[in-house]
C-alpha cells in the first residue's frame, strides 16, 4: 500500500520534531524542510534522521519551496516554521515578518503553483490575541496582537483565511496556546526554568534570572497539541480551531511547581531583572477550545504539574548524562 505523504516546514523546532514522530506513527512517509547552516540544528530530529526525507528549502526563498513540494507531493503541508521567539521580534522585526507573515504567503503561493488539492496547516498562535477584550478567547475572539510576532501571526492567519476563500484551498489555521516539552527551546521561560531548577538541583548554578512573573498564559505539552493539527487536516471541510487547555497560571506559579519538585524553596534561587520585561506585554491568556474538543475529539491529557514535573525530570537527566539540550529522551529512561 502506498504511503500518505507529509511536508513539515520547522521540522528541526519543538513541534517538528513531535508531529513528525507522530505522523511516522500513523504510516506516513515524512518529509522536513531543513534550511542550511553551519552547524547541526537537528538534535530533536536526529533519532528520526532514518525516517525522514529532508529537502533544503527557506521560507525566505519561494523557488525552494515550491521545489521542495514538487520533490515531496505531499497530501498534507505543515507550516510550522517562523522565527517564533517573541524578545527577537523587537530586535530583528523585519526578518520576522518575512519569515513568520510573508513566509506564508510563500508557501500558499507554492501550494497554489505545484497542486492546490494539498491541504494546508498554519500555526497560528494565542499571541494573536495580545490584550483580548474577553476571556477565555476562542476563533470569534478579536485580534489585538502586543509585538512584532503577534502581528506577523495575524497576517498569516489572515492570509491562510484568505486563499482558502479565494481559491478554495484546504487551508486551515490552528490557534495554538503555549505548548511546551523537554525539547523546548531553552530561551522559553518553561525550559530556562526547569533547565535553571535542574542546574541548581545538580550545583550546576547558583540564581535563575527571570522577567515578569506576573504574567499568566495557558500552558499544555506540545507532544499531544501536535495531534490537533493532524485532525484539522482529516476534517471533510478546512476551518480555523483554537487549541489550549483551558486552564491558565501565572509564571510564578511555573517556578513554585518546578522548585517544589525537587524538594527546594525557590525564593533562595530566583531573581528578577527588568532589562527581561517586555516593551508590551501579553499579561494572561486563556483559551477556550470546545469547538476542537467538539469536532476534532481532541482533548489534553498531560496536566500542568506532570508536564513541569517531566520537563525538570529530563532537564536532570540530560545534565546527569551530558546529553545534548534537544536530544529526545524516552520517558522511560529519565
Ligand atoms: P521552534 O522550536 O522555534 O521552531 C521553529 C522552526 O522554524 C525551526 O525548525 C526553524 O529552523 C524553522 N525556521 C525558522 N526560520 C526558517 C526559515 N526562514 N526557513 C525555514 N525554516 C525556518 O518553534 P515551535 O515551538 O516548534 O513552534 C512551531 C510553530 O508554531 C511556529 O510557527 C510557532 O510560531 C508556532 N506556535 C508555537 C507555539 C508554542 O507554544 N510552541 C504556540 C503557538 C504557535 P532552524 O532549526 O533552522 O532554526
Ligand atoms: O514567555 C514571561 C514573559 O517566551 C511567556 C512562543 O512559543 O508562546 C510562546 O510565546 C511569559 C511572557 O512565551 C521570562 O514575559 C518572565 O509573559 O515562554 P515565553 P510567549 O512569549 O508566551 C506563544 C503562544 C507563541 O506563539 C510563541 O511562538 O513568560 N517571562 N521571565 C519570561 N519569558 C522568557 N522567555 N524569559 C524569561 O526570563
Amino acid at each position: 500500500m502506498t504511503k500518505e505523504r507529509a511536508l513539515i516546514t520547522g521540522i528541526t523546532g519543538q513541534d517538528g520534531s513531535y508531529l513528525a514522530e507522530f505522523l511516522i506513527g500513523r504510516g506516513y512517509e515524512v518529509f522536513g524542510v531543513v534550511r542550511r547552516s553551519s552547524s547541526v540544528s537537528s538534535e530533536r530530529v536526529a533519532h528520526l534522521a532514518e525516517q525522514v526525507t529532508f529537502i533544503q528549502a527557506d521560507l525566505l526563498d519561494q523557488t525552494s519551496l515550491i521545489n521542495a513540494l514538487r520533490q515531496a507531493r505531499p497530501r498534507e503541508v505543515y507550516n510550522l516554521a517562523a522565527q517564533s521567539f517573541v524578545p527577537t521580534s523587537w530586535h530583528q522585526p523585519v526578518l520576522t515578518g518575512e519569515f513568520t507573515a510573508l513566509g506564508v504567503t510563500r508557501m500558499l503561493e507554492a501550494l497554489r503553483a505545484v497542486d492546490r488539492d494539498m491541504r494546508f496547516y498554519q500555526a497560528s498562535s494565542s499571541e494573536m490575541f495580545g490584550n483580548p477584550p474577553e476571556s477565555p478567547q476562542d476563533e470569534t475572539t478579536p485580534f489585538h496582537p502586543r509585538s512584532p510576532y503577534g502581528v506577523a501571526k495575524v497576517y498569516g492567519h489572515h492570509i491562510t483565511v484568505n486563499y482558502r476563500e479565494s481559491y478554495g484551498l484546504f487551508a486551515c489555521s490552528g490557534i495554538l496556546f503555549n505548548h511546551e516539552s523537554p525539547r523546548r527551546g531553552v530561551e522559553f521561560v518553561s525550559r530556562k526554568i526547569t533547565q535553571g531548577v535542574a542546574k541548581i538541583k545538580l550545583g550546576m548554578a547558583k540564581e535563575l534570572v527571570l522577567g515578569n512573573l506576573d504574567a499568566r498564559r495557558d500552558w499544555g505539552f506540545a507532544g499531544e497539541y501536535v495531534e490537533a493539527m493532524w485532525q484539522m487536516l482529516q476534517q471533510d471541510e478546512p476551518d480555523d480551531y483554537v487549541v489550549a487547555s483551558g486552564i491558565a497560571h501565572s509564571v510564578a506559579d511555573l517556578v513554585r511547581i518546578a522548585f517544589e519538585f525537587v524538594h527546594l524553596e525557590w525564593q533562595e534561587f530566583v531573581k528578577v531583572d527588568d532589562s527581561l520585561f517586555r516593551p508590551a506585554e501579553v499579561d494572561h491568556l486563556i483559551g477556550n477550545s470546545s469547538k476542537a474538543r467538539r469536532k476534532l475529539g481532541w482533548q489534553p491529557k498531560v496536566s500542568f504539574p506532570e508536564l513541569i514535573a517531566m520537563m525538570v525530570d529530563q532537564d536532570i537527566f540530560r545534565l546527569r548524562k551530558g546529553l545534548p539540550l534537544y536530544a529526545a529522551v524516552a520517558l522511560a529512561e529519565s
